[in-house]
C-alpha cells in the first residue's frame, strides 16, 4: 500500500500556438517542472508510478455531452487557424490539434486513480495532468480546461463503486464552477472551493462563487464556496479556512472518498493568485485531509503557474501523502480581517445545513465582556510582501525522515498490546545514575520498579528530539503518570526545546513548578468546568458527544498548536483519562501535524492494553478508525469551549472565527 502517481509524458503536448496572454501561462513546462521536483527528491521513486490511458467516450459522457465530446473531437484535425477561432468561443480557452489527447489522456488518469484507491492497490495518489478540469462544463471548455476530471473521477467513483459520499476539495486559487455546476442538486458530493474573488472582480466573475451559493435542491448546503475578497491569504488564512469550516463540515459529512482539485495558483509567487501561503501549507492541509474517509485520498493537478512554486508545493503534498512528516509551517499564525470575514460569510450561508457550524456560530455571539475581549486583539490586514517569495522558497528547509517511525515503551509485555508492524519496542534506556537524579528531582513520587522504566522514556524523548525517532508511546505505572510527566517537561527545556506543548487527559495536575513564561502550553482535558490560569496554563471538560469532540480538537487544540508551533508534544493520558479508543486515535493523529510528528504520547498502563494499538497506528500515519456516528455537542460542552475561546483568542488568534467587529 502506497501512493499512487498517474502521469503520460504525451499531456505535455498540448501548447498555445498564438499570441494570447491571458492563457500563455498553462504551458507544458508545468508538468516538466513538477515531475522533475518530485524526481530531484526521490518521491517519484517512492511512489506506485502508473502511466495514464485515454478515458473512454462512454467515461467522458458521465459530465459531458455527447455534441461537445464530438466537437473536441474534430479539433485533431483543424489547421491553426481554425484551431484559433474556435478557441475564441470560450472563455480563457486554447486549442491545439493533441487537445483531444491529452484532455482524454487527464480524465483517464483521474480515472485510473480513483480504480487504484478504491480497489486498494494504494492508500492515496496523485496525477499530474494537463489540461486542468475544473472550469469545464457539460458542453463548454473554460478557463484553460477541457474536460472535467475531477467531476469526471466523483461520477464514475459513484458509479462504478456504489460510493454515496464523496467530498471535493478544490484549494486552487480559482472558482472551479464547473464542478459546482455538475453536482449543483447533487447530495452525494460536497463540494467546497476557495478562490479569489475580491467581490467579484476577479475571473470568473460569477455571482455564483459567493458563499451565499449553497447549492440547490436536495444539493443545498453542498456547495461550499469560501470568496477570498483580498489577495495576499497565507498559511493562517488557509488553516483557519480548514479548521473552522472545512473539516467541521467534513466531518459532519463523512465521506467515503476525497477528491482534490490540486490547484497550486493558490500558492505564494503565482501570478493569477497573488497569494502568500508557502509551499509547506500543501503538506499541512493534505494531512489534516487523511483523517477523513479511511485516507483514501485522489488529487489531481489543476492550476499552478509558477513553476518552481507549483514544484515545492506538488512535492510537499506527495511527500505527506507518502506519510512523511510535515514541516513547520512558516510566519505568524494571525488569519487576517479580510479572511476572517470571508469565512463568517460561508458559516452564516452554512448555518442551516450544518449541526457542526450552528455549534461554531453560537459560541461566537459574544456577551458585552467577552466582546471587549475580543477586540484586545485586532486583526491585520493581509499584505503582500514584495520579494518575499525567492527567500521563502530558500529557506524551505526538509528534515530527513528519521530511521524508526513509531517506538514504544512499556511496563506491559509487548505481546499483550497487539501493535502494527514497523513499531520498534525500544529497549534502550539512559544511564542509570541519569535516570536517579531525574528521579531524584521528583522526591518520593517514583517507586523503584518505576526508575527502569523512566530510564527507557527518557531515551525516547532523546531519541524524538535527536531525530532518531519520530514519535512513541510509553507506558507508566498510575502512580507515575503526573511525575513522568513532570520530568519529561523538564528534560525538554533541558535539551533547548523552544516550545512544549502538553496535553494532559485526566488526572494530571498542572506541575507545581511549570513555568508560565511561554515555553510550556498546557492544557488539561478533565473534570467539569473550564478554567484559566494564564495564557498558557489551561483546562476544559473531556467531552462525551462526538460533535463536541470534534470542536474541541477543530476548534481549539488544533488552532492552539498551530498558533504555539511547539518543537514537541506531550500527551499524557493519566488516570481516569476518559478517552476511547477513537478518540485517542484521532488526537494523536491530529496533533502531529503542528509539529512534524514528534509527539511522545505517555500512557498509564491500566488503559493501554485497550488503546496501544490504535494509538500506534495512528502515530505511525494511519488514519484513525470512525468517531461513530455525528451527535451534537451539548449545550455545557458548547459553554465550556466558548468560555475558553473567549478569553484566550486575543493571544490563539487561530482561535478565532469570526471578525471583530469594525
Ligand atoms: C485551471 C486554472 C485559470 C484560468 C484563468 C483565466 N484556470 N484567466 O487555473
Ligand atoms: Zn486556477
Amino acid at each position: 500500500m502506497g501512493t499512487a502517481l498517474v502521469y503520460h509524458e504525451d499531456m505535455t503536448a498540448t501548447r498555445l500556438l498564438w499570441d494570447d496572454p491571458e492563457c500563455e501561462i498553462e504551458c507544458p513546462e508545468r508538468l516538466t517542472a513538477a515531475l522533475d521536483g518530485l524526481r530531484q527528491r526521490g518521491l517519484e521513486e517512492r511512489c506506485l508510478c502508473l502511466s495514464a490511458c485515454e478515458a473512454s467516450e462512454e467515461e467522458l459522457g458521465l459530465v459531458h455531452s455527447p455534441e461537445y465530446i464530438a466537437l473536441v473531437q474534430k479539433t485533431q484535425t483543424l489547421d491553426k487557424e481554425e484551431l484559433h477561432a474556435l478557441s475564441k468561443q470560450y472563455n480563457a480557452v486554447y486549442f491545439h490539434p493533441d487537445t483531444f489527447h491529452c484532455a482524454r489522456l487527464a480524465a483517464g488518469a483521474a480515472l485510473q486513480l480513483v480504480d487504484a484507491v478504491l480497489t486498494g492497490a494504494v492508500h492515496n495518489g496523485l496525477a499530474l495532468v494537463r489540461p486542468p478540469g475544473h472550469h469545464s462544463q457539460r458542453a463548454a471548455a473554460n478557463g484553460f480546461c477541457v474536460f472535467n476530471n475531477v467531476a469526471l473521477a466523483a461520477k464514475h467513483a459513484k458509479q462504478k463503486y456504489g460510493l454515496q459520499r464523496i467530498l471535493i476539495v478544490d484549494w486552487d486559487v480559482h472558482h472551479g464552477q464547473g464542478i459546482q455546476y455538475i453536482f449543483n442538486d447533487d447530495p452525494s458530493v460536497l463540494y467546497f472551493s476557495w478562490h479569489r474573488y475580491e467581490h467579484g472582480s476577479f475571473w470568473p466573475f460569477l455571482p455564483e462563487s459567493d458563499a451565499d451559493a449553497v447549492g440547490q435542491g436536495q444539493g443545498q448546503g453542498f456547495t461550499v464556496n469560501l470568496p477570498w475578497n483580498q489577495v495576499g491569504m497565507g498559511n493562517a488564512d488557509y488553516l483557519a479556512a480548514f479548521l473552522h469550516v472545512l473539516l467541521p463540515l467534513a466531518f459532519e459529512f463523512d465521506p467515503e472518498l476525497v477528491l482534490v482539485s490540486a490547484g497550486f495558483d493558490s500558492a505564494i509567487g503565482d501570478p493569477e493568485g497573488q497569494m502568500q501561503a508557502t509551499p509547506e501549507c500543501f503538506a499541512h492541509l493534505t494531512q489534516l485531509l487523511q483523517v477523513l474517509a479511511g485516507g483514501r485520498i485522489c488529487a489531481v493537478l489543476e492550476g499552478g503557474y509558477h513553476l518552481e512554486s507549483l514544484a515545492q508545493s506538488v512535492c510537499m503534498m506527495v511527500q505527506t501523502l507518502l506519510g512523511d512528516p510535515t514541516p513547520p509551517l512558516l510566519g505568524l499564525m494571525v488569519p487576517c480581517q479580510s479572511a476572517l470575514e470571508s469565512i463568517q460569510s460561508v458559516q452564516t450561508a452554512q448555518t442551516p445545513y450544518w449541526t457542526s457550524l450552528q455549534q461554531i456560530l453560537s459560541s461566537s455571539t459574544h456577551s458585552p465582556e467577552e466582546r471587549s475581549l475580543r477586540l484586545l486583539g485586532e486583526s491585520p490586514t493581509c499584505a503582500v510582501a514584495e520579494d518575499s517569495l525567492s527567500p521563502l522558497l530558500d529557506q524551505l528547509c526538509l528534515r530527513p525522515a528519521p530511521p524508526i517511525c513509531t517506538a514504544v515503551a512499556s511496563t506491559v509485555p509487548g505481546a499483550a498490546l497487539c501493535l502494527p508492524p514497523g513499531v520498534l519496542h525500544q529497549e534502550g534506556s539512559v544511564l542509570r545514575e541519569e535516570t536517579e537524579a531525574w528521579a531524584r528531582l521528583h522526591k518520593s513520587r517514583f517507586q523503584d520498579e518505576d526508575l527502569a522504566t523512566l530510564g527507557k522514556i527518557l531515551c525516547l524523548l532523546d531519541g524524538i528530539m535527536d531525530g532518531q525517532i519520530r514519535n512513541a508511546i510509553a507506558t507508566t505505572t498510575a502512580l507515575a503518570t503526573a511525575a513522568t510527566l513532570d520530568v519529561l517537561i523538564q528534560r525538554c527545556l533541558a535539551r533547548r526545546a523552544q516550545r512544549v506543548l502538553c496535553v494532559a487527559l485526566g488526572q494530571l495536575d498542572r506541575p507545581l513548578d511549570l513555568a508560565d513564561d511561554g515555553r510550556i502550553l498546557w492544557l488539561n482535558i478533565r473534570g467539569k468546568d473550564a478554567a484559566i490560569q494564564s495564557m498558557f496554563h489551561f483546562s476544559t471538560p473531556l467531552p462525551q458527544t462526538t460533535g463536541g469532540f470534534l470542536s474541541l480538537i477543530l476548534g481549539l487544540v488544533l488552532p492552539l498548536a498551530y498558533g504555539f508551533q511547539p518543537d514537541m508534544v506531550l500527551m499524557a493520558l493519566g488516570p481516569a483519562h476518559g478517552l476511547q479508543n477513537a478518540q485517542a486515535a484521532l488526537l494523536a493523529a491530529m496533533l502531529r501535524s503542528p509539529v512534524g510528528g514528534r509527539i511522545l504520547a505517555v500512557v498509564e498502563e491500566e488503559s493501554i492494553r485497550l488503546l496501544a494499538r490504535s494509538l500506534a497506528q495512528a502515530l505511525h500515519g494511519e488514519t484513525p478508525p470512525s468517531l461513530g456516528p455525528f451527535s451534537k455537542a451539548t449545550p455545557e460542552e458548547i459553554q465550556a469551549l466558548m468560555f475558553l475561546k473567549a478569553r484566550l483568542e486575543a493571544r490563539w488568534k487561530l482561535l478565532q472565527v469570526a471578525a471583530p467587529p469594525p
